[in-house]
């Protein structure tokens, strides 16, 4: 990386602000300790896993004086996708390890969770920081999804660990990466290795929040970028009006993406999965209330208009998710699958499933049948990104129009065009407030270290006030967690958020979205200002606001 733009170069100079009580710097805290905590659900099983960390309070920094820090080395592993502001996360560490101790030092684990079980590492000093600082992707040392899980992958983390002295390690991800956190940290707490094991909330999806965690970090940038791709297409279909576009977004099982940028943008159509579960709306209803609106709209002399699908719709139509779930049980128990051709395959499959399961199966379009077959990731889930789900709706739409054409109820036009955004948003530049969010929950997981926890989220909160107000602690990982089948088997995982239906971001969405429908209300956000005044720069998600805004009001 030896020539880099002109934006880069003056991203390098932002200085991140930090949250008010870490402005004293990190040998200037003290830490409030509050009551031990139970997981959100299934306590036993996730007790009787976790006998050394379960329980742990939540914590919260204060002003205070902490004794002279002795000299440690940290590791740090990025894990899973990317996210916006990782490289700033890995600054914030950098820079509080510095200031506790000069003699401190860094080591990134290269290529994600398997770094640490081979060790590939690098030594991260002043020279490879200050050229990541403030920007996108997580190239500095890479990612990777290895799941962090038996005995032997500990045993070799250790030894590495122990090679290069290292005493802390920071995971760097989603819901699934900070469960390896939590495993990791408990196995080194029950074997006494003196190493503790830190985490820090990332994903695009926004799906890793709760009360602790009022968003991951690349939530904002994404939904950003995102919201100006829809934006200029809504402004190229009113420009030109005959296309239809269809526009998977990114985001997993959660619809977060799509309603935030929904918000942002005002589509035409937005899809909402949970809503979609908790109606029980069958693919039919689903196609039936789509082509409704788009034959309103022609009949308004209106042939275009804009969709947004959520990524992971499919796995939360009723029919779909049981049969998905059939599906992976089915799969789980297949020897030698991978061998099979493609038309084995798909009798195999269909031999196996439940009779009411393999006759939906066998009624999907032949590339979405190869789609579903495809691996799960090595956390077991179902890789949704690769399903084209906005094809499939096109597909069902298109059949529903001809039908009405043919006995006169339609008379329009429909022109679909099909886009998937997802990696176009994960390595954006990120906003000033995920460059700043970002570079605390680096700073913060080291103030962590320094008190001796383990087994803890950094967490930073208060998000939507300016910085100088942000409240900064930790959150047991064992708090986030339940039991959830994965590959087949019952395993602890941190539970995913999805959105709330009786919460004031899909509320919000419910009451305007008849309007936006049939009326042209788009919203055209434009490109993330990175200079400029700070209502252009620095103001994060509706999604935030709307929920911050809630609980003051229930705080009154
Ligand atoms: P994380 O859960 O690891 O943050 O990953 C998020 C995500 O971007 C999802 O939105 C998407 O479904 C998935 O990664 C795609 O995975 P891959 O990068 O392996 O194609």
């Amino acid at each position: 990386m030896n020539e880099i733009s002109t934006l880069q170069k003056a991203r390098q100079e932002y200085k991140p602000k930090l949250a008010g009580v870490l402005v004293k710097g990190i040998k200037n805290l003290a830490i409030v300790k509050g009551n031990a905590t139970e997981s959100v659900r299934d306590k036993e099983s996730i007790k009787e896993i976790f006998k050394n960390l379960y329980g742990a309070p939540v914590i919260t920094f204060q002003e205070g004086k902490t004794n002279n820090s002795s000299k440690k080395n940290v590791g740090v592993i990025l894990s899973g996708g990317q996210a916006p502001g990782g490289h700033n996360v890995i600054a914030g560490i950098f820079d509080a390890l510095k200031e506790a101790n000069l003699e401190n030092k860094l080591y990134g684990f290269l290529g994600g969770p398997s770094g640490i079980i081979e060790g590939n590492y690098v030594e991260l000093t002043s020279d490879i920081i200050d050229k990541y600082r403030n920007t996108g992707g997580f190239d500095i040392i890479g990612s990777g999804r290895t799941k962090l899980e038996t005995p032997e992958q500990f045993e070799k983390s250790l030894n590495v660990c122990k090679s290069l002295n290292i005493s802390a390690v920071v995971i760097i991800g989603g819901d699934d990466s900070n469960t390896n956190a939590a495993l990791l940290g408990e196995w080194m707490k029950a074997n006494n290795a003196g190493i503790q094991v830190i985490g820090c909330p990332k994903t695009i999806d926004g799906d890793l929040k709760n009360d602790m965690i009022e968003i991951s970090f690349g939530f904002d940038t994404a939904t950003k970028t995102y919201s100006e791709l829809i934006g200029n297409i809504q402004r190229d279909a009113n420009s030109a009006k005959k296309y239809w576009h269809f526009i998977k977004l990114m985001g997993r099982s959660a619809t977060h993406v799509a309603l935030e940028c929904a918000l942002r943008t005002r589509p035409n159509i937005a899809l909402i999965s949970e809503e979609i579960a908790e109606q029980n709306w069958s693919l039919k209803y689903i196609t039936d209330y789509m082509t409704d609106i788009i034959v309103k709209r022609s009949a308004a002399g209106k042939n275009f208009g804009v969709a947004l699908i959520p990524e992971g719709l499919i796995e939360f139509i009723p029919e779909m998710k049981a049969m998905i779930a059939n599906l992976n049980d089915v799969l789980a128990e297949a020897d030698a699958f991978e061998e099979f051709t493609m038309p084995e395959k798909f009798e195999y499959v269909s031999q196996h499933l439940e009779a009411c399961n393999a006759q939906i199966f066998n009624s999907l379009p032949i590339t979405i049948k190869h789609q579903l077959l495809m691996d799960r990731d090595p956390h077991g889930n179902v890789q949704v990104s690769r399903i084209d789900t906005e094809k499939l709706l096109i597909e069902m739409i298109e059949l529903k129009l001809k039908e009405m054409k043919a006995e006169g109820r339609f008379k329009g036009k429909f022109s679909p065009l099909a886009h998937f955004f997802g990696y176009e948003g994960r390595c954006a530049a990120p906003s000033n407030f995920d460059a700043d969010y970002c570079y605390n929950l680096g700073y913060n997981a080291v103030a962590l270290i320094e008190f001796g926890l383990t087994g803890y989220l950094s967490s930073v909160r208060n998000l939507s006030k300016p910085a100088a107000e942000w409240i900064a602690g930790g959150v047991p990982l064992t708090m986030m967690m339940n039991m959830e089948k994965r590959h087949g088997e019952m395993k602890p995982v941190i539970q995913k958020a999805l959105v709330k239906l009786d919460g004031p971001v899909f509320k919000e969405l419910k009451e305007n979205r008849d309007k936006w429908a049939l009326e042209d209300c788009y919203l055209f956000p434009g490109a993330i200002q990175y200079f400029g005044p700070s209502e252009v720069c620095d103001i994060t998600t509706k999604t935030l606001y709307l929920e911050n805004k809630e609980k003051s009001l229930n705080l009154v």
